[in-house]
């Protein structure tokens, strides 16, 4: 493999900083995963599954302090503290240099150090970007193996000698106390240490594709966005694709490649969790899936959640902290009605019911794109998908309807920054909290949020057909604390009436100061057995109730100072004028 000058220089500084016994530069071939999983079986990284129920499928158990994302460890590292903003931790450059590069200093003494060169998009695309990262994890390895194109075709799609994300991870002692997810964005630079886990460690994921990613693509003019992207298939055969951003572990996978309950319907998976978008000469926004593997949360998913998923997972996966059932088959919450005698929990101790989650609530599979049998024969498009709607979803159980529309593309980015929702175990920290959360990005954001609400404001102008934008919630529920939606394969009815919007179909709607919302008459429920009055509870708009959230959302606000976007300011205060009215 013939890596840039750069490349090189770059491996040899970080190998004098964490001196390993060996570098090994990784190909990508199914050789190598074979090997890097047949050490993992040896050395106990990894435990062989049930290999003629789940063939090619292993379980790993990761630390027990090691299972998410750790949002208060993550850092972005400006030179100016207000180029990080304040919804993301910041620290100077200089120490946080001095800081990791403590942890760093021969933490790969006696080991092997891999170098990852990994292509983020399809080969052949200009929408595609290249990392390099370098890990002492085979774990990892073998996950950006599925995760990321590895090898050669990176190298080559190579813009300069020098354009590449560098990634430094190691695994440190694995204590919180010595971890810490650094993110250099003047420097194209990531130095993550003291986490094995998803993405703390796979740096070609929430590190680049989003942190350093969205910088990127302010610089570049284009989109890096924490979305699905999906393909709507209408009875006649028409495609209409579609971006969806929902926070983390809110169905944003089981949306992704949703069996459609409705006749002659169907989604087409793109993507599960990241978009990449760009303006074509057109004049219209177009998408690629950056990865190439699903890291996904195994927990309630189940044939009745996601059939795809379940059906995706039974071969060539890596399972991360789920249990384990005496025949040598992974198992979590909600995979069947009841759990099977004889589990092991995550950690490997005997588990009796009643007591905590077999499985850890941030357990994952991962597992490559291909093998989703909803996958698009589009996935890989160098040109990537066209975009025809945007979708800002999220967790509440009051406030938000069901779904509605912006009014356009300035109304639908402050339906976006407004976004909140209640927090999920993918991340550490207290569940079911409402938190801030806009367009899905408060933990990937790389840069000041205000500049990103301004950075998605300015892109209008080159947007000459502007996709249409709408706000979902799959979550409210009724005064008896039920949800007041199916969710789940009927989330293709509320898909179906954006593809009439979209396609300019003729759909009653009302007109309210959050936008445009569906009269119940609008949405296709045959044969849901939904009452009318559900329905009308399901797309209520609440006056007294929003102007509350207003009240919040201006305090949001206000910590931008004068980074906040004044089209985003005036939006909030016609929306309370017209609550008031
Ligand atoms: C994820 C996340 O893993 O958002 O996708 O946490
Ligand atoms: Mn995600």
């Amino acid at each position: 493999m013939a890596a840039s000058n750069a490349a090189e220089r770059w491996v040899d500084e970080t190998a004098g900083l964490t001196t390993p016994a060996r570098v090994e530069w990784c190909d990508g071939s199914k050789a190598e995963y074979d090997r890097l999983i047949e050490g993992m079986l040896q050395d106990g990284t990894l435990l062989p599954l049930n290999q003629s129920t789940y063939p090619g499928c292993y379980l790993h158990r990761s630390h027990p302090s090691d299972v998410a994302r750790t949002e208060q460890l993550t850092f972005i590292c400006t030179t100016h503290k207000d180029d990080t903003g304040p919804t993301n931790n910041w620290m100077a450059p200089g120490e946080a240099k001095a800081k990791v590069g403590g942890y760093l200093r021969g933490a790969m003494r006696g080991r092997t150090m891999y170098v990852i060169p990994y292509l983020m998009g399809p080969a052949g695309s200009s929408m595609s970007r290249v990392g390099i990262m370098v890990t002492d994890s085979a774990y990892v390895v073998a996950s950006m193996h599925i995760m990321t194109r590895v090898g050669q075709v990176a190298l080559s799609a190579m813009r300069s000698d020098d354009d590449f994300i560098a990634g430094v991870h190691s695994l440190g002692d694995l204590s919180p106390d010595h971890r810490l997810i650094a993110h250099f964005p003047e420097e194209k630079l990531i130095w993550s240490v003291g986490s094995g886990y998803g993405g703390n460690a796979l740096l070609g994921k929430k590190c680049h594709a989003l942190r350093l990613g969205s910088a990127q693509a302010r610089q570049e003019g284009w989109l890096a966005e924490h979305m699905l992207i999906i393909g709507v298939e209408d009875p006649s055969g028409r495609v209409t694709y579609l971006a969806a951003a929902m926070p983390s572990a809110s169905g944003k996978t089981n949306l992704a490649m949703v069996e459609a309950r409705l006749p002659g319907w169907r989604v087409w998976t793109v993507g599960d969790d990241i978009a990449w978008m760009h303006v074509d000469a057109q004049g219209q926004l177009r998408a690629i899936n950056p990865e190439s593997g699903f890291f996904g949360v195994a927990p309630n998913t189940s044939p009745k959640t996601n059939p795809n998923a379940t059906r995706m997972v039974r071969s060539n996966t890596i399972f991360t902290n789920v249990a384990l059932t005496p025949s040598g088959e992974p198992w979590w919450e909600g995979l069947t009605p009841e759990p099977p005698a004889g589990l092991l929990d995550w950690q490997g101790q005997p588990w009796r019911p009643g007591t905590t989650p077999a499985a850890h609530p941030n357990s994952r599979f991962t597992v490559p794109v291909q093998q989703c049998p909803s996958v698009s024969p589009n996935w890989e498009d160098p040109q990537g998908v066209p975009i025809s709607g945007l979708i800002f979803g999220s967790r509440r159980s009051k406030v938000i309807p069901l779904v509605f529309e912006a009014f356009d593309w300035t109304h639908g980015v402050f339906l976006g920054s407004a976004m909140s929702t209640e927090t999920t175990a993918a991340i550490t920290g207290k569940v079911g909290v409402v938190r801030r959360d806009p367009m899905a990005m408060l933990p990937f954001c790389g840069y000041n949020m205000g500049d990103y609400f301004a950075h998605w404001l300015g892109m209008q102008q080159r947007l000459t057909r502007p996709p249409r934008l709408f706000r979902v919630n799959w979550f409210r529920r009724g005064d008896d604390g039920k949800f007041l939606w199916p969710g789940y394969g009927d989330n293709v009815r509320v898909l179906k009436w954006m593809v009439e919007r979209i396609q300019g179909g003729a759909t009653a709607v009302d007109e309210t100061p959050i936008g445009w919302i569906p009269r119940p008459s609008a949405l296709d429920t045959d044969g849901l057995g939904l009452t009318q009055a559900q329905l009308g509870e399901a797309l209520r708009c609440d006056a007294g109730e929003w102007l509350e959230a207003l009240g919040d959302l201006d305090q949001f606000y206000a910590q931008f100072g004068s980074r906040l976007p004044q089209p985003i300011a005036r939006r909030l205060a016609e929306t309370r004028k017209q609550f008031a009215a």
